[in-house]
């Protein structure tokens, strides 16, 4: 058995990490716009406003609004089916609460998918990949008001409608789950997500539960929003998530590993069993959480199941009960694997990892499951001979398709396709960094801000063709 014909291949990017053109064609400011560089050591900082003059990767990004064409012509030379972008809700609503949206913004969107669907490229749109309007942080307090969820909807109705016919696969957030999973202990994190900083949060545990239940129920209404305007629309909702493995068979590492493991699945367990789940909200009332569940509410989770669930795969986590001060932290969270390696970013590599979760996920939810993301963020040289030689990347990839393979071919797991992260080279979410490159096809652009945008094929970029080519036979 093989993997089906039509098996989605292709990659993923996302709008503040590749367009630039921060302030071009009625753009407002987003609140990654507000967000400078850190490196492997620090987080990105988060200012109040812009910094005036302040240049960054992120306010040029890698000039793919101006670009598009020709990467587009590139993705389609490797064959891809499938190509997922983001909307940056900042072009459309450039204040949040706009009369009218941005016609600009619209049209931009609008060519994008019609280049890919020339190029027989089949446009997955995210929603949400951290791009809100920062007005809306400012004035109505981003996800911690109901309000929020309003105008979510008033500008998905607004991208169901523009793009109505021509995209068929949507995504309602990226990643909501960081809001209050083990990495949302940091400012960057709930920012991130949800445009709070936790550092500044009174009552922390009760804003980041609101948050989180306000995100998970405008994705389920936008579900319903996008079924009514076309019924021939599939939406899913896209989660990093993190295989946690106990450090050994003692009873209470493997209990505190399946907690972590399952910590965050309660917002996938809301989009696919037609509820909120009632541990959580037990959990809530342990912890002295309160949430305004409203009828409206209860009637929309059962409106709104998911038709497919992606899923973001980087790396594992290890898990141990009693910790001992000489063990090496893993940066994803817990003790460091010592049967693993990490990326020069200190992500654990393990693609065993990635067939244990399409299973776990599997035989729990029975959805389609699209893998979102996944790749090795690395430093890439340019040898004497002009090219890269990413045969680190290729391994990678190489091992981490095989688990995938095995995952749907051996274990019957239901996983639609395969979306690597970064196909080109943009700048890191978490770092806001250049030098953390994914792409098969290399981008001459620097930290420094040096770079002419030039694109140039890697090694991987023609193995990744021969993969598309022969459907994942040839690895
Ligand atoms: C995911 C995000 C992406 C992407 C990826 C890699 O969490 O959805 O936006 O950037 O992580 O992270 P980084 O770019 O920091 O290496």
């Amino acid at each position: 058995m093989e993997l089906n014909e039509n098996f989605l291949w292709g990659g993923s990017i996302a709008a503040h990490q590749c367009e630039g053109a921060w302030n071009e064609d009625g753009k407002g400011l987003a609140m990654m716009d507000v967000a400078t560089s850190g490196d492997v050591h620090h987080d990105r900082l988060i200012h109040d406003e812009k910094l005036p003059g302040y240049t960054y990767p992120s306010e040029t990004g890698i000039d793919f609004y101006h670009r598009y064409k020709e990467d587009i012509a590139l993705f389609k030379e490797m064959g891809f089916k499938t190509l997922r972008i983001s909307v940056d809700w900042s072009r459309i609503y450039p204040n949040g609460d706009d009369e009218q949206p941005n016609e600009k913004g619209i049209q931009y969107y609008q060519n994008v998918v019609d280049t890919l669907l020339e190029n027989d490229i089949e446009p997955i749109v995210t929603l949400y990949h951290f791009e809100m309007p920062l007005a809306i942080v400012r004035k109505y307090g981003s996800w911690t008001n109901r309000k929020t969820i309003d105008l979510y909807l008033r500008y998905c109705k607004t991208m169901f409608e523009a793009l109505k016919g021509k995209v068929h696969y949507w995504v309602t957030f990226n990643e909501m789950n960081h809001i209050d999973s083990q990495m949302a202990l940091s400012d960057f994190f709930t920012y991130f997500v949800a445009g709070i900083k936790y550092s500044e949060l009174e009552n922390a545990p009760q804003t980041l539960a609101t948050c989180a239940y306000y995100m998970t129920v405008a994705s389920v209404k936008a579900v319903k929003l996008a079924r009514e305007i076309d019924a021939d629309n599939k939406i899913g909702c896209v989660f990093g998530l993190t295989p946690n493995y106990p450090y050994s068979c003692n009873p209470e590492d493997v209990m505190l590993s399946f907690k972590r493991m399952t910590r965050d699945l309660y917002q996938i367990d809301a989009m696919c069993y037609g509820k909120f789940p009632e541990y959580k909200l037990h959990e809530y009332q342990r912890l002295g959480i309160q949430l305004d569940v409203t009828e409206d509410d209860k009637m929309a989770f059962k409106e709104g199941v998911l038709d497919f669930l992606g899923i973001n795969y980087y790396a594992s986590e290890v898990s141990i009960a009693k910790e001992k001060e000489d063990m090496e932290k893993a940066f994803f969270g817990g003790v460091k694997n010592p049967y693993l390696k990490d990326s020069d970013w200190g992500w654990s590599i393990d693609p065993t990892g990635l067939r244990y979760l399409l299973n776990f996920i599997d035989r729990r939810y029975q959805l389609p499951i699209m893998i979102t993301e996944n790749g090795l963020g690395a430093v890439d040289v340019v040898s004497e001979d002009g090219k890269v030689h990413d045969d680190y990347r290729i391994d990678y990839l190489k091992q981490h398709l095989s688990a995938l393979k095995k995952a749907v071919i051996e274990d019957d797991v239901n996983c639609i396709g395969y979306l690597m992260w970064g196909p080109i080279d943009l700048v890191s979410a978490t770092t806001g960094e250049m030098k953390k490159r994914y792409g098969f096809i290399y981008v001459d652009k620097h930290d420094d801000g040096t770079g002419s945008y030039e694109r140039m094929p890697k090694d991987s970029f023609y193995w990744y063709q021969q993969v598309i080519q022969t459907n994942g036979k040839d690895l």
